[in-house]
């Protein structure tokens, strides 16, 4: 059902969303050749000159950090909403948005580029071969990035990753996955701009982001249920305009997915390609290219006069599933020419301009990473809301007995149904099979009308 959902979602949104699809197979920094390392690092010089895109994200990043909405609720921002603030919640999909419009330029200096991802619950030594001077190392003084490795740690440990994938409410997942080492320990571990406001200036904050992005995939590929009560997001609200172009309206709740955008994760030397459609809305020919093995089936279809290439070095193999429809161009190859030495990159190295950021002590002033701990306080949170999708009933779980009452709003913003609790931690909201399908709120306000939880649920 997911499957057919998705591919459903990915043609719907082509048409509604009109967001560009790129594609790319991001794998881990330790997997990446030499070629992709040289060129990356190319790229990224490069799209520095001209409109400074990363410099402009890193400003738009300072200028909507984080706002106490105590003064103005209606004012958005990009960190840390939950647990109090889930209706403006958008980290997760913020930076997915965000870190796919990086790539997307890096693919426009070499389309057969893709980030990679720094899994710093593994690589945890500031010798590690993302530091190198020809890797993301030359950065440090070329931009004046300040690094401090391993000056504040800590990192992540797998149990932390593992601890995450076992939460099974998006928006607990999204706040514990956010205010803990998983991502806030490599701003902190690094140093410099990436514990500021300004970090996307420093190149591995895309490394670091991708891997957060990865950890988000990985857990709605076991779950199937991340899900925002908002719909619109800052930047990509159809109002921001970033070198003479509008950028797109993103809703959130269209890129719970990456494949959305094209994005695969590989890891262990396997590349899994499923559920995708290829559209070539973004580059005119899909390139997908990995080091190791490339699998491919499972709903990955070529359609008629689409054009895609899987690339590797190793292996590809093509499995029940897969199909490259009549009138399409597809080709699988395995490159030669990285078999060897590697590929020349065609360098233009000896040319980089290097842009240093103008230093202020004031836009570096590191953030006080807060703690998870909000979530032992005195707000109840929902543990579940089941069956979602639901058809006639819903069952609400939540942590800790409460007197309550339950609304249930339509997404017009009308009030559906009503119904007060009182010292339980499981309520039934019944007769709801009148409703037509499409998406509800559910909001858990307490004895004194404040608002404790709030949660978008569907209506099959
Ligand atoms: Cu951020």
């Amino acid at each position: 059902m997911k499957k057919n959902a998705l591919i459903i979602g990915l043609i719907v949104s082509l048409f509604l969303v009109q967001t560009s699809l790129g594609q790319s197979i991001r794998k881990g920094f330790d997997e990446m050749t030499d070629y992709e390392i040289s060129e990356l690092v190319d790229a990224l010089y490069e799209i520095r000159n001209g409109p400074d895109l990363m410099n402009d994200l890193a400003n738009f990043h300072g200028q909507f950090f984080n706002f106490d909405n105590t003064a103005d609720p209606t004012r958005l921002d990009l960190h840390f909403n939950l647990p109090d603030e889930s209706s403006r919640e958008i980290f997760l999909a913020w930076h997915r948005r965000m870190i796919f419009e990086v790539e997307q330029a890096l693919q426009e200096v070499n389309p057969e580029i893709s980030l990679g991802y720094w899994d710093s619950s593994i690589y945890q030594s500031p010798t590690d071969a993302l530091w190198d001077e020809d890797f993301l190392g030359s950065f440090n003084t070329n931009w004046s990035l300040g690094r401090n490795l391993g000056s504040n740690g800590p990192l992540p440990t797998a149990t932390d990753v593992s601890n995450l994938m076992a939460m099974n409410d998006f928006l607990i997942f999204s706040n514990e996955l956010e205010r803990r080492p998983v991502h806030r320990g490599a701003h902190v571990w690094t140093g410099g701009a990436m514990p500021t406001p300004l970090s996307p200036r420093d190149p591995v904050f895309y490394f670091h982001h991708s891997f957060v992005d990865k950890v988000w995939q990985d857990w709605e590929e076991i779950h199937q249920s991340s899900s925002y009560i908002i719909t619109s997001m800052l930047r990509y609200d159809g109002t921001y305009v970033f070198d003479g172009q509008t950028l797109p309206s993103v809703d959130p709740n269209d890129i719970t997915d990456s494949r959305v955008y094209g994005v695969f994760y590989a890891e262990n030397q396997l590349a899994q390609l499923d559920n995708y459609i290829v559209s070539n809305t973004y580059n005119p020919e899909e390139i997908f290219y990995y080091q190791f093995t490339i699998d491919a089936g499972d709903n990955f279809l070529v359609p008629a006069g689409a054009v895609a290439r899987f690339e590797s070095v190793n292996e590809i193999n093509l499995t029940p599933g897969f199909e490259a429809a009549p009138g399409s161009s597809f080709q699988a190859v395995i490159d030669t020419q990285n078999a060897g030495a590697g590929k020349i990159a065609p360098l233009f190295a000896q040319n980089r301009e290097y842009k240093p950021y103008p230093f202020s002590e004031k836009l570096f002033e590191p953030i006080v990473w807060e703690e998870g701990g909000d979530l032992l306080d005195d707000k109840p949170i929902i543990i579940s809301a089941a069956p979602n999708p639901f058809t006639e009933k819903i069952t609400i779980k939540l942590n800790k007995r409460k007197d309550c009452v339950i609304e249930v709003f339509n997404m017009m913003g009308m009030k559906i149904k009503e119904e007060a609790f009182q010292n339980t931690d499981t309520m039934v909201i019944k007769n709801l099979y009148g409703l037509s399908s499409g998406f509800y709120v559910i909001r858990v306000t307490d004895a004194n009308g404040e608002i404790l939880v709030v949660k978008r649920v569907v209506k099959m």
